[in-house]
C-alpha cells in the first residue's frame, strides 16, 4: 500500500470489522495439551487488532513482503513474509537462516513495535527479550507445511504467536512428526504460546477458512486474508 497516514488507516479499518463474524472449533484433545502449548482466545480486543494493524503497515512499508523459496528445490512457499526486530528469518537456496538485513532492499529490519514487546511480556514468562518478529502473509489458499521452529539458539524462550484476519486450521504435534495432533481454530487476536516442551512440537497451517473476518489486511498486502506475527528469540541468553 503507497503511504497513508495511520489514523485515517485505523479509522478505516475499524468501520470494516465492526461485521467481522469469525468460528471456534473446540480443540481436539492431543499431545501437546498442558506442557507448554497454551491458546489464549480473543487475546486482542477488535480495536487492539486495528491497532495492530497500523503497526504492521508501517513495517511493511519499510520492508516490503518477498516471496521465501525452499532452499533444495527453490520452490516458492504459499506464503509471503516480512520482519521486524534486529533479526529477521529468511529462507532462500542458501538455506534457512536469521539475518540482520532484509534480503531486497538490504536495509536493516525496522523496529519490533512497543505493543508487540507488550504482548510478549504479558505471556512469554521468560526474561529474554524477542529479537525477531516474522510476519507471514496468507491468502486464502494458503497453507504451512508441518515443521519445527528450530533455527533459534535458545529453545528456552518460548514462541508466541499472534493471529490477525480469517480463521486458520492450526495443528500442533509433539517432538516427532508422527506424534498424535491437537487441531485449534486460531481466530483474529487470538495468541498461541509454544514453549516448555512444546517449544519443538511440530505444527502447521491446514488451511484458511476464506472470508471469516473482515479486517481490512489486503490494504497492507494484496490478496492477503490472514497475518501471523511469531516472536522469537534467537540468540542464546
Ligand atoms: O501461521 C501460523 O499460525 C503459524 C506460523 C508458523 O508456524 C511459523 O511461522 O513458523
Amino acid at each position: 500500500m503507497g503511504p497513508q497516514p495511520a489514523a485515517a488507516y485505523v479509522l478505516h479499518a475499524f468501520a470494516r470489522t465492526a461485521v467481522s463474524q469469525v468460528s471456534r472449533d473446540q480443540p481436539t484433545p492431543g499431545f501437546t495439551q498442558n506442557r507448554g502449548a497454551r491458546h489464549y482466545p480473543d487475546f486482542l480486543k477488535p480495536k487492539d487488532q486495528i491497532v495492530l494493524l497500523s503497526d504492521i503497515a508501517a513495517v511493511v512499508r519499510a520492508a516490503p513482503s518477498f516471496q521465501p523459496t525452499m532452499p533444495r528445490t527453490g520452490k516458492p512457499f504459499s506464503v509471503a513474509m516480512t520482519n521486524c526486530g534486529p533479526l529477521g528469518w529468511v529462507s532462500d537456496t542458501k538455506g534457512y537462516r536469521y539475518q540482520a538485513q532484509h534480503p531486497r532492499t538490504g536495509q536493516p529490519w525496522p523496529a519490533l513495535p512497543k505493543r508487540l514487546m507488550d504482548i510478549w511480556r504479558a505471556v512469554a514468562g521468560s526474561a529474554s527479550e524477542p529479537e525477531a518478529c516474522l510476519i507471514n502473509f496468507y491468502s486464502a489458499t494458503a497453507k504451512m507445511g508441518s515443521h519445527q521452529d528450530r533455527d533459534e539458539a535458545d529453545f528456552s524462550a518460548p514462541v508466541v504467536s499472534i493471529s490477525l484476519g480469517d480463521t486458520a486450521k492450526f495443528h500442533v504435534g509433539g517432538p516427532k512428526r508422527t506424534d498424535p495432533k491437537t487441531r485449534y481454530e486460531l481466530c483474529s487476536g487470538d495468541v498461541f504460546v509454544l514453549g516448555g516442551e512444546a517449544r519443538l512440537a511440530f505444527h502447521g497451517i491446514d488451511r484458511i477458512h476464506a472470508g471469516t473476518s473482515a479486517l481490512a489486511l489486503e490494504e497492507i498486502e494484496l490478496g492477503c486474508r490472514r497475518i501471523n506475527l511469531t516472536l522469537r528469540r534467537v540468540t542464546a541468553g
